[in-house]
């Protein structure tokens, strides 16, 4: 895709060029400091207290890199398919298949068996990591993968009729081999993301790409790490590591700024208090439904959010409602709730509140990260146009992927030859370079931060008996942000009922992507000349 540069132009970062991208692996440069804390907290699960030190993390990272090559006899490049919740073990399991040089995909836990498995069959996955509970979902899809080697089960014992290996076992058998040179500049981790259109597609993400992200997210105008009186961050979050939020902006930074990271596996009013009662963290990392939960619900007080000292909000549009009842809730006039703007394919953020933010400027995503530009182009016109003129956001940066993973078409159409990534987002910047984003002009729907991919929704309904078409699109939800709803046509005469279709599709899909916002059939789906589906009519209706 081309643009064509008339009225307006590039944005520039006011933040500057991004500081120098040290030429590591993702692993180095997460622990390159982790020496000078090496015996305080890198992450404890708020659940059972387990915990591990930054230095007994690096050591035990290293340890799986070598046993990965070694005994399990993976070779560099090779996928490995993460089916975790949110544990310590993560870091120990993801950052040693990157230092050992292998690809590393993520998926939803919650996901299905048959959405596990459609990701780990595209990105060829060789070796599942998994834990106790999902052990079964993962034997059971093994088969289905080529090539496959064998399971790793965090928590687990070895069973060698399954072919599964104990985590424990293999940090402990001194397993030593040579770990590889890695080129930084090759992809390091797979995420799936449905980007503009289509089934979810596999992100290519390098080392250079994080690092750069991590760069840029370091510069003092963004990010705090440490409180007033100079002591360092406890981040609490209960976003998920397979999301590239919850991994990179989150997860990585943590470690490598040398603060304490508080996880839980699985989200729940109760977790969730009992952790800012026991661990008082200073930084929260939310999304809106987060923000919204913490506002509203009942057992969550005032004197629980005492020791926070920073917010973070993105993924999803935050309304100002949700922000004013959580900031009554926070009662604490000098914390600002930041935004970020990020997506997948930017890993991921792109734009960002600075500390500096003016009150004035409401509901801001904020202005360009360092070494970022960003411009807007007309939707009908394709010309870049200039502030307060709503179009397609285009963002350009080192963070920005390599491209999607055996797809160079989709490539070709989110990233044009001049390095653009097209984001699908509808903003507009004002005189000051704050960007808001207005609207979305791709087909992805958010639930509560989640990626929905319509297309795979309407792939399934589409595979019942007497459906000859139908479409999915988002509707507005004030919990979950949007909800899927479907239309659809059914062949005349047919036997079939709306909630027939919506249970059939609920069966098959993890708990966000379900039909909430319930089945319609209509007599066609309004479409253009070239078959696209005119989702703005249907939101209309
Ligand atoms: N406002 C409105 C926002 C916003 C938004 C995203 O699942 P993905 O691919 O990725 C993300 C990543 C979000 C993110 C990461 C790190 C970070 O620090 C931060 O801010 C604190 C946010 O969500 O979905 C990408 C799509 O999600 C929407 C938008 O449509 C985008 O293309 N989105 N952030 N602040 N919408």
């Amino acid at each position: 895709r081309s643009v064509r540069h008339l009225g307006g132009g590039i944005v520039k970062s006011p933040l500057g060029p991004v500081d120098e991208i040290p030429n590591e692996n993702l692993v180095e440069f997460c622990f390159k400091e982790s020496e000078n804390w090496s015996d305080e907290p890198a992450a404890t699960c708020a659940v059972t207290g387990r915990s591990y030190t930054h230095g007994m993390m690096r050591m035990l990272v290293n340890r799986c890199a070598q046993a990965l090559l070694g005994h399990c006899g993976l070779q560099p490049r090779e996928v490995v398919g993460l089916l975790l919740p949110n544990i310590p073990e993560f870091v120990i399991v993801c950052h040693g298949a990157i230092e050992a040089g292998l690809v590393v995909t993520f998926v939803n836990p919650l996901y299905t068996p048959d959405e596990i498995k459609r990701q780990f069959q595209s990105a060829g996955v060789k070796m599942i990591i998994t834990v106790p509970i999902l052990l079964e979902v993962a034997t059971t899809i093994a088969p289905e993968l080529q090539n496959y080697r064998s399971t790793i089960c965090i928590g687990g014992d070895d069973d060698i009729s399954k072919n599964v290996h104990g985590l424990q076992s293999l940090l402990t058998a001194g397993h030593e081999s040579e770990l590889p040179g890695i080129n930084p500049r090759e992809v390091t981790i797979l995420p799936y993301s449905s980007g503009t259109t289509g089934l979810p597609k596999g992100v290519m993400l390098s080392h250079f790409n994080l690092i750069s992200n991590l760069v840029q997210q370091s510069h003092p105008e963004v990010l705090k790490t440490r409180t007033e009186d100079g002591s360092k961050y406890t981040i609490f979050t209960a976003l998920p590591f397979f999301h590239i939020y919850g991994f990179n902006s989150i997860l990585n930074n943590s470690l490598r700024s040398g603060c304490h990271i508080i996880t839980i596996p699985r989200f729940s009013p109760e977790d969730y208090i009992k952790a800012l009662e026991t661990y008082k963290p200073t930084f929260l990392c939310t999304v809106p439904s987060l923000l919204l939960f913490l506002a509203t619900h009942p057992a969550v007080t005032t004197e629980h959010l005492a020791p926070v000292e920073d917010v973070w909000s993105g993924a999803a549009p935050l309304t100002e409602g949700i922000l004013q009842k959580f900031k009554e809730k926070l009662n604490k006039p000098h914390v600002v709730v930041r935004q970020g703007y990020g997506m997948t394919e930017s890993s991921p953020v792109s734009l960002c509140m600075p500390l500096s933010t003016p009150p004035t400027k409401v509901g801001t995503v904020g202005v360009p990260f360092p070494g970022t530009e960003a411009k807007i182009m007309s939707l009908s016109s394709g010309e870049v146009l200039g502030p307060n003129e709503p179009g397609e956001l285009l963002v350009r940066g080192p963070q920005i992927m390599m491209g999607y993973l055996n797809n160079e078409q989709a490539t070709a159409e989110t990233i044009d030859e001049e390095g653009w990534l097209h984001t699908g987002d509808v903003a507009l910047y004002d005189e000051d370079s704050y960007f808001y984003i207005v609207d979305r002009c791709k087909e992805l729907i958010k639930v509560k931060g989640n990626q929905v991919s319509p297309t795979e929704l309407e792939n399934l309904i589409l595979e019942i008996e007497g459906i000859v078409d139908a479409a999915v699109i988002g509707i507005p939800d004030p919990l979950a942000g949007e909800v899927p709803k479907a239309y659809v046509v059914r062949k005349p005469g047919i036997d079939l009922s709306e909630s027939e279709v919506q249970r059939f599709v609920n069966g098959k899909v993890t708990n966000y992507k379900k039909l909430v916002g319930g089945v319609k059939f209509i007599e066609s789906i309004p479409r253009n000349a070239s078959g696209k589906v005119l989702r703005n009519e249907l939101r209309q209706q």
